[in-house]
């Protein structure tokens, strides 16, 4: 009797060996060509843009950086590749990238249908609508009649019929198929309403001639929880780049900062800081990394609430309020499970 129900535990353990044993082919690829390719927005203020150098920066930017850190304990292995809204997708599906990480909203479809696994929320957001000052309005719902400019591809479009349906109102819209294109419109006056994430309203608004001539108005009409995307069918490359994101809020928790991580690494006796960065357990090994993997983030690209800041904080010209995306414990949304 005994026998027989241990049997099955023993061949379930055997045939999970050798799948534990192995690293998944992302990271086997990743490691063997030697830096990590990343697909961002080509120019997107605070979360992907390119510096007056050349330099890729922002927070969707520093997530690459951030995986890069925890596999190779070098941030700087990573190659950008800039994706409009349209190519993002197949760019992932096709394996021309590694990862993406341009905000792109979690949705079922997208998290299912199409192959893809959303591995976290690094921003939540949500959409809204920007409007010349002088049209007088300062609610979404004096929009009856209005045509807005909204580019295709994207999330945006669906919840703009939505909002409207709902709310028994006409709209007519003008589609564009890039970012630019859909701005200069707006500026141009070709539609009344320009709609899209409230952070791309912020990023959009600064590039126009003159910012403080228009509103972004006050409605949120929908979630856009936007975060890295991995395809289905690895579950060890998944892990790591949820894991990645997980430890970066873990040291914003914990206090560990890209100044501090050095010296709590030999002095913290908290265990939690200990098993974080790597003095403690085999965490890095559980994923097939090294220990030093959270260590490495930390240092040379920060917590969650350091890149935040210095990518869309009040010292930014995006000047962005944490809002939903303050910690759980400072009554925001982000959270993440345990390092144990
Ligand atoms: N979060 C939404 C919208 C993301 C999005 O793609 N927005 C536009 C407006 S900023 C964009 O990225 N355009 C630039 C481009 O396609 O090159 C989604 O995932 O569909």
């Amino acid at each position: 009797m005994k026998r027989t129900r241990l049997l099955p535990a023993a061949l379930l353990l055997t045939a999970l060996a050798p799948a534990a044993a192995l690293a998944g082919p992302t990271l086997d690829a990743v490691k063997a060509r030697g830096h990590l390719r990343c697909g961002v927005h080509p120019g997107l203020a605070g979360f992907s843009s390119p510096d007056a150098k050349g330099n890729w920066m922002g927070i969707d930017v520093d997530i690459c950086r951030a995986v890069a850190a925890a596999v190779f304990g070098d941030a700087s292995k990573v190659r950008f590749t800039p994706l409009s809204a349209k190519e993002r997708l197949t760019a992932l599906q096709s394996g021309e990238i590694d990862l993406l990480s341009r905000n792109t909203t979690w949705t079922l479809t997208r998290d299912s249908a199409l192959g893809l696994n959303f591995t976290g929320i690094t921003y939540y957001d949500g959409q809204g609508f920007m409007v010349r000052r002088d049209l007088g309005i300062d609610s979404a719902l004096e929009l009856d009649g209005a045509s807005v400019c909204v580019q295709t591809g994207t999330t945006t479009e669906l919840n703009l019929g939505d909002y409207f349906r709902a709310n028994g109102m006409e709209y007519s819209s003008v589609v564009f198929e890039k970012d630019d294109e859909t701005v200069a419109a707006y500026e141009a006056g070709r539609c009344d309403a320009l709609t899209s994430d409230r952070s791309q309203l912020y990023a959009q608004r600064i590039k126009l001639s003159d910012p403080k001539a228009h509103v972004v108005l006050p409605q949120v009409i929908s979630k856009e929880p936007l975060g890295p995307v991995v395809r289905h069918g690895d579950d060890e490359w998944f892990d790591i780049v949820k894991w990645t994101l997980f430890a970066m809020v873990n040291a914003e928790e914990l206090g560990v900062t890209s100044a501090n991580a050095a010296e709590r690494r030999k002095d913290s006796k908290n265990p939690a800081v200990r098993r974080l960065l790597g003095v403690e357990g085999d965490k890095g090994k559980d994923l097939k990394l090294s220990n030093d993997w959270a260590y490495d983030i930390i240092t040379q690209v920060g917590n969650y609430g350091e890149v935040f800041e210095r990518n869309l904080g009040a010292d930014t010209p995006m000047d962005i309020d944490r809002g939903l995306n303050r910690l759980w414990s400072q009554g925001g949304l982000q959270y993440a499970p345990p390092v144990r």
